[in-house]
């Protein structure tokens, strides 16, 4: 028998992702169903050539029996709604930040720690897009030679603050004088150094994710994560340059052999051949992407390498279907 799947905020950028990567994986749905605010609700939405109205928002349609509810409508939606949802018995798989670090709530990615799911039922927060991808990386290399220090800058792409941003980037190369409204700076030909906003200590809340998520899910608080986040005018996939220091020295052949047999990351590193990954060709794509691996000139026990995935896929939405999967799994 198929799945009961509801999606929470299934008209915006990742909930629509959601049900793409779960047609393509061929999930087996028997009764989907789309929740949004009154702005959506009653609209149609076409899946599998039925037509399926959108549902409105309620605490009632919550307490109803699903097998999962994937919510992406954002922090203070998933404050209210996936408790409720959780209370009547449903798995809930929630991509905001809203119950990421409480206790006692997995925070999960499934090729890195998808064993905590075994036998639960409740909320299960999705990580932050940035966070995804330097764990796929950083996991198998700290097993290895136990990483001590990770200093990173994130290259982000814009699809990761929604379809309002793709618009004000599409824009802003064409008319040069379109106005910002979702950043601070104009983006199109710009790096602006904010994402989200600044905490007392000068770091900014997507900073201050990679740290704190990364520990959580690798349970290991004692790795020193200095992050800098930075939006780009890409749209889609982020890329991020990443410095790690270990505690034992690293061979180049052996990380570059652990990562082409970690389940979900890509080598792309031929320098000679002007290998390594880019955006462009890593959007629409579920693996993470590694390139540039290179020993420290000063710092045998230290390595730089570039890694770049799709922020919506890997980043959002195929790793809240790759949750499910792995549930299922352990069925
Ligand atoms: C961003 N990390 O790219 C956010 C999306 N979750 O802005």
């Amino acid at each position: 028998m198929g799945l009961t799947i509801g999606i929470v905020g299934g008209t915006g950028a990742v909930g629509r992702k959601i049900i793409e990567v779960m047609k393509e994986r061929n999930t087996p749905i028997d009764r989907l169903r789309i929740f949004a605010s009154e702005k959506s609700a009653g609209k149609r939405f076409v899946f599998e050539h039925e037509e399926i109205e959108i549902e409105l928002l309620t605490e009632s349609v919550m307490k109803e029996s699903y097998d999962y509810l994937l919510f992406s409508a954002g922090g203070s939606v998933s404050a209210k709604f996936a408790p409720i949802a959780a209370e009547a018995g449903n798995i809930v798989i929630d991509n905001s930040s809203q119950w990421r670090m409480t206790e006692g709530i997995p925070l999960v990615v499934p090729e890195v720690n998808g064993h905590v799911l075994k036998g639960y039922r409740g909320i299960i927060a999705n990580p932050n897009c940035s966070t995804i991808q330097m764990v796929m990386v950083l996991n198998p290399l700290h097993k290895e030679y136990r990483l001590e220090r990770v200093v990173v800058s994130t290259y982000q792409a814009v699809s990761g603050s929604g379809y309002a941003a793709i618009e004000e980037l599409k824009n802003q190369i064409e008319n040069e004088d379109y106005p910002n409204k979702v950043y601070t700076r104009k983006i199109a030909g710009n790096c602006i150094p904010h994402i989200d906003v600044f905490h007392e200590n000068g770091f900014t809340k997507e900073e201050l994710k990679m740290v704190y998520e990364t520990h959580k899910i690798l349970e290991d608080d004692r790795m020193e994560i200095n992050p800098t986040a930075v939006r780009v005018p890409v749209f889609y996939s982020h890329s991020e340059s990443i410095y790690l220091e270990f505690e034992k020295v690293p061979s180049i052949e052996s990380v570059r052999n652990i990562l082409s047999n970690t389940k979900g990351i890509i080598l792309e590193d031929e320098p000679p051949i002007n290998q390594y990954p880019t955006p462009i060709e890593v959007a629409n794509r579920d693996p993470v992407y590694v390139g540039r691996i290179r020993r420290d000139l000063f710092n045998p026990r230290g390595l730089s390498l570039w890694v770049v995935a799709d922020n919506l896929r890997k980043g959002a939405a195929t790793n809240a279907v790759q949750i499910m999967e792995a549930i299922e799994n352990f069925k």
